[in-house]
């Protein structure tokens, strides 16, 4: 059998610390930071418990088995299923839960045959609150292995034999934004430990199954198209918009009712919203180690266009590109102590190959300091040798004990760093602004995301250097900031450490002035929880990987050979003025599907073209943020979308400036800091300075305090990967004006500075 350990730890390594929760109210218990914690479940617990093997993983939250298959991809080869799961009443006969792979042909007179019910036989589904009783789940969330819940011993499991085909079957954990995988032979083990008997059925497969894609043809939108049998198809694909099958279950589209496609709203849920929208934006696949998550093209490409824009930007400054290993020796590590000390427990090891140890341990980065620096000592000799400007793009490891949230904690993330060594401190501190410069354009110019540059305060600056900058954004609806990258002067303590010296004009041996600098794969977080809604992704145009889509509207009376041609002319035209778009002219999907897709992917324009506009030599523009629609001849097509997406690209971060900046207040009195941040306010008090740390301290402990209390809560988990409390994010560069006697909110000593204070991740 495969190696399961690694996939086991993101649950088994959390399940240690868990308490028991009640397992009713497990069903319901999702909160914006719990999101991706399954160490309290009480189905995860007892799997543990009984060291049965399984890979619990959050997806995308799924009501239906058809939205499930349709969220949750699985291999294509249909060696691995989702279950569907129907939970009946039958007045004479008892209850039944009913398992069956996710394409079976359910009928539920030919159930009451096969298990050989006598006399009258009423199969009903069950509704939610006997649901609730027996096997403590609600609507949606119930699996095979809620059956551990059944105190009662009241109900039949019925189980499809060809999922006893399957090399692993995902059902929920009593939760339906979450799967737990497991081999047939370990969930008839664990039914089997809770003691459940169930009963196996074979159940034929629907010839179709409504989960295929819909059929192209027919028009979505409220144009005119000449075609009157126009509907508007939904995404993901409903039933209706599937091929007509005889199979097709009528229940999953009820009439009237709208399928979003995300399923949460931004301001009802941010966590599980977010995780939506980069699932099904196509940004982010879940992975089986904790912590760990897969780019895909989608948001792989916005990171080449940061990468881009950064690499021109820093050649520019003289800085070249390089690439160093890694791993790095335990000495080298810890070479320099203070920088490592607080980070100790974060450093990944390697110790093994195949069966047998290594020599010693080898670390895996987790920055590349002690990696450069050695050889930094071997190539730096004379004055002549300096500048030396290096940056690296690779990826680094930090195996955090927090929450992971995609892109904004992993344990392992992409970023560059740059490293450079200089003559004195005054050239050193110029490369470390340069540096903060450019990251504060990042956000500002490609991503559209406001950002505060300031210094550290000497509690939150990294421990290796003398200085630390850094530029803070704003997350609305959590109103919580987060560190945006940072720029360190590092002055000469790694110089001294590796021995980096040279030679002055005076022939003096000098030690070298350093910086160092990072911007990571948490850009692409940052933008998508400011600027994305609750239809998806939006994306600021200079990041977008496609920045327009040209969507031909074909129908009955307008099939695609028609526009074909005229479409291709607009791509062109469109590319001649390096604009990054697309014509999706797959016959797959229709124009409606399609819509919603490039939507959800937050695709700034979207171009329409029919047979009317064909016509009138024209087009139509529909802008993803905002939603203005706009027809345009199409001989001035191309320079119209140019001009809108700079124009949308100044919107986006006009309007995300101005709600930061109606949530940056100033407080000069303790009494109004926590009201500030229960606001959702980034707060600026006057400070009494850097070296009073201990008053930080307070602060943090005292908002923590106060938080708790105007909640009614009584303390914090250590591991969630917020907390209430505030702490520094910067002493602004900009300081606003610092009236005379004015004293520190804290400490109440005379006041040298504004200090910015928030929530933060
Ligand atoms: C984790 C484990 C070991 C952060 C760590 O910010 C060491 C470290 O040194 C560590 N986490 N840091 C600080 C990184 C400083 C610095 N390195 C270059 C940057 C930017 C790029």
């Amino acid at each position: 059998m495969e190696d399961m350990s690694d996939l086991k730890s993101a649950t088994a390594d959390a399940a240690a610390a868990a308490d028991a929760v009640d397992a009713a109210d497990a069903a319901v218990m999702i909160n914006d930071d719990d999101l991706l914690d399954f160490s309290a479940n009480p189905i995860v617990q007892k799997l543990n418990a009984l060291t049965i093997p399984h890979v619990t993983y959050p997806h995308t939250l799924s009501m239906t088995a058809d939205e499930l298959v349709a969220n949750v991809p699985l291999p294509s080869d249909n060696t691995e299923s989702h279950t569907k799961n129907l939970f009946f009443k039958d007045k004479k006969h008892g209850l039944f839960l009913v398992t069956t792979c996710t394409d079976a042909d359910l009928d539920t007179k030919e159930l009451g045959k096969a298990l050989k019910l006598d006399g009258k036989v009423n199969l009903r589904l069950a509704d939610e609150e006997l649901l609730l009783e027996k096997l403590a789940c609600k609507k949606g969330c119930v699996g095979p292995l809620s059956m551990m819940n059944n105190a009662d011993k009241d109900i039949t499991l019925v189980l499809d034999e060809n999922l006893m085909k399957m090399n692993k079957i995902h059902s929920h954990p009593m939760r339906n934004d979450a799967s737990t995988a497991l081999t047939p032979t370990d969930l008839l083990q664990f039914l089997k430990e809770v003691g459940v008997t169930p009963t196996m059925l074979s159940f034929s497969k629907k010839s179709s199954s409504s989960s295929d894609q819909p059929l192209p043809g027919k028009v979505p939108s409220s144009r005119p198209t000449g075609d009157k049998s126009s509907t508007k198809p939904t995404f993901p694909p409903k039933a209706k918009d599937a091929p007509k099958s005889a199979n097709m279950n009528k229940k999953q589209t009820k009439k009237g009712e709208t399928q979003l496609a995300l399923k949460w709203k931004k301001s009802e849920n941010f966590a599980m919203w977010y995780t939506d929208v980069i699932v099904l934006s196509e940004m982010i696949s879940y992975y089986d180690i904790s912590g760990c998550y897969i780019l895909r093209p989608w948001s792989y490409k916005i990171w080449e266009l940061i990468q881009d824009w950064f690499n021109i930007q820093i050649r520019k400054l003289g800085v070249e590109n390089s690439y160093f290993p890694m791993f790095v020796s335990k000495d080298r590590l810890e070479k320099e102590k203070d920088h490592v000390e607080g980070f100790a427990p974060e450093v990944a090891w390697v110790t093994k190959s195949g069966d047998g140890d290594l020599a010693a341990p080898i670390a895996v980065r987790p920055t590349s300091e002690t990696i450069m620096y050695p050889a930094f000592a071997d190539w730096i000799r004379s004055h002549r040798d300096l500048p030396l400007k290096l940056n690296q793009w690779s990826n680094v490891v930090r195996w955090e004990f927090k929450d992971p949230t995609p892109f904004l904690r992993t344990r392992e993330f992409l970023w560059q760093e740059g490293h450079t060594a200089h003559a004195s401190f005054e050239d050193a501190n110029v490369m470390v602004r340069q540096a903060l410069d450019l990251y504060r354009r990042v956000y500002e110019e490609l991503l559209a995301v406001p950002v505060i540059p300031g210094y550290k305060t000497e509690k939150e600056k990294f421990a290796g250097g003398h200085t630390t900058t850094t530029v803070e954004a704003y997350i609305p609806i959590s109103g919580r900031a987060i560190q945006g990258a940072t720029s360190h002067h590092l002055g000469q303590n790694f110089g001294k450490m590796f021995d980096i010296n040279y030679q002055d004009e005076k022939g003096e041996t000098q030690v070298v002035w350093q910086t160092s600098w990072g911007l990571t794969t948490r850009t692409i977080g940052v933008m998508v929880m400011v600027h994305g809604d609750d239809t998806g992704l939006v994306l600021p145009p200079r990041v977008a990987p496609v920045q327009a889509v040209i969507i031909p509207i074909v129908s009955k009376t307008c099939p695609l050979e028609n526009l074909t041609g005229y479409c291709e002319e607009i791509l062109k035209s469109l590319e001649e003025k390096e604009i990054r778009c697309k014509l999706d002219d797959r016959s797959i999907y229709n124009p409606g599907w399609k819509y919603a897709h490039w939507e959800q992917k937050g695709v700034p324009i979207r171009i329409e073209v029919g047979p009317r506009d064909l016509e009138t030599k024209s087009a139509r523009m529909v802008v993803r943020f905002g939603g203005e629609k706009i027809d345009v001849s199409v001989d001035d097509l191309a320079e119209a979308v140019g001009k809108k997406l700079e124009e949308v690209q100044n919107n986006m971060f006009k309007k995300a400036k101005e709600f930061r900046d109606d949530h940056l207040v100033k407080v000069t009195e303790w009494k109004d800091f926590v009201p500030n941040l229960e606001l959702h306010n980034l707060v600026l008090t006057p400070w009494c300075g850097g070296e009073h740390d201990t008053w930080e301290e307070w602060v943090k402990e005292k908002s923590r305090e106060e938080s708790l209390q105007s909640r009614g809560e009584d303390g914090e988990d250590a591991r969630a990967a917020t907390s209430v409390a505030a702490k520094t994010l910067c002493i602004p560069f900009s300081q606003p004006e610092l009236a005379e006697g004015m004293k520190c909110i804290a400490s109440g000593l005379p006041a040298t500075c504004w200090v910015l204070w928030g929530r933060s991740y």
